[in-house]
């Protein structure tokens, strides 16, 4: 196991501490770039080290994860167990290398500790568990139990009167098991509205394409008729994806789905939209290219390092 954890130029950790002392209002649009590349950066590696793990659903949500921790949520990571904070769970577990790149990143554990991901006895755990990490709200791998996971934690901070939100990363692929309409159902005859899923319509999942296993037909028209309201944005629209998660967030007499067209292992030429890069590591060679493609996109930035 390596313990070193060079990536970026030379600077850009230093840049990151600074980026992660600026208030959420004063990032830009190449800060936010700077960030999601470096995730997407950290996420290649994590599955790299690990020679095991899913690299294309975490490259796919990297911007929307990065404005989601920089610009939305409420949180402390000096502070994870902070009562007020925002919960933020995930139900397509097999992701979690964005989510554990993202923490480290915003500071709750050095991203040295990312080589350590799917190591026995490591805290980052191929599918997370809620035991070894603060933050980690939720443990997952086993789909289709995110919105009943949520939906309740939200119910429950509701009748406390709490102001923390819930957020809830979902994927296509889970939305075949009954569970999660169960849920949806659920949610929206309680009208739970500080609950805040957004789902990664991507259309792939492990053995192909979504509609190919089990056509999901119109999701949109799904959730609207379980009584959602229902928007449709670019998942790598950064403007976007920061107006569709501000709509979620006013929501009143209905729960609001924000349904998030993604680029399975956006980023990475070789990665996008290919059903193979579902849950493969990348061998050096694939690595070294997939450094090069995501050091252009922060070489074309104009941040000093
Ligand atoms: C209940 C359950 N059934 C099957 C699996 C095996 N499995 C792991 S990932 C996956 C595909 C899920 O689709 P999606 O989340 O859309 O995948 P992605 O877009 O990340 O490729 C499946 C079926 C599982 N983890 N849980
Ligand atoms: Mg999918």
């Amino acid at each position: 196991m390596k313990t070193s954890w060079e990536i970026g130029k030379p600077g850009d950790a230093e840049l990151l501490q600074k980026i992660n002392t600026l208030p959420k209002e004063e990032l830009s649009e190449q800060h936010l770039r700077f960030l999601a590349s470096r995730l997407r950066m950290n996420i290649v590696e994590m599955v790299y080290q690990a020679n095991s793990g899913h690299p294309g659903g975490p490259l796919g949500l990297a911007d929307i994860y990065t404005v989601l921790a920089y610009k939305i949520m409420n949180h402390k990571p000096s502070n994870p167990e902070w009562e007020q904070r925002d919960r933020l769970l995930i139900s397509n577990g097999h992701v979690c290398a964005v989510r554990y790149s993202m923490m480290a990143m915003k500071g709750y554990f050095p991203e040295t500790e990312l080589s350590t991901f799917r190591q026995l006895g490591s805290r980052l755990q191929g599918h997370p568990s809620s035991k070894f990490l603060p933050m980690v709200e939720n443990s997952s791998g086993s789909l289709g139990q995110g919105l009943s996971n949520a939906g309740g934690l939200a119910l429950g901070l509701k009748l406390r009167k709490s102001d923390s939100r819930v957020f809830l990363g979902m994927s296509d692929g889970e939305c075949q098991e009954g569970m999660t309409w169960e849920a949806a159902m659920a949610i929206a005859h309680r009208k739970v509205t500080n609950i805040h899923p957004f789902l990664d319509w991507n259309n792939i999942q492990i053995d192909g394409n979504v509609e190919n296993v089990m056509a999901l037909g119109d999701l949109q028209k799904k959730f609207e008729s379980f009584g959602w309201e229902v928007t449709v944005k670019d998942g790598h629209n950064l403007q976007e994806i920061e107006e569709a998660f501000a709509w979620s967030l006013a929501a009143k007499d209905a729960p609001r789905m924000i349904l998030f067209k993604t680029v399975l292992g956006k980023g990475v030429s070789f990665m996008e939209n290919n059903p193979d890069w579902h849950g493969s590591p990348p061998k050096e060679k694939d690595r070294d290219e997939a450094f090069i493609q995501i050091m252009r996109e922060r070489d074309s930035l104009s941040l000093a390092s």
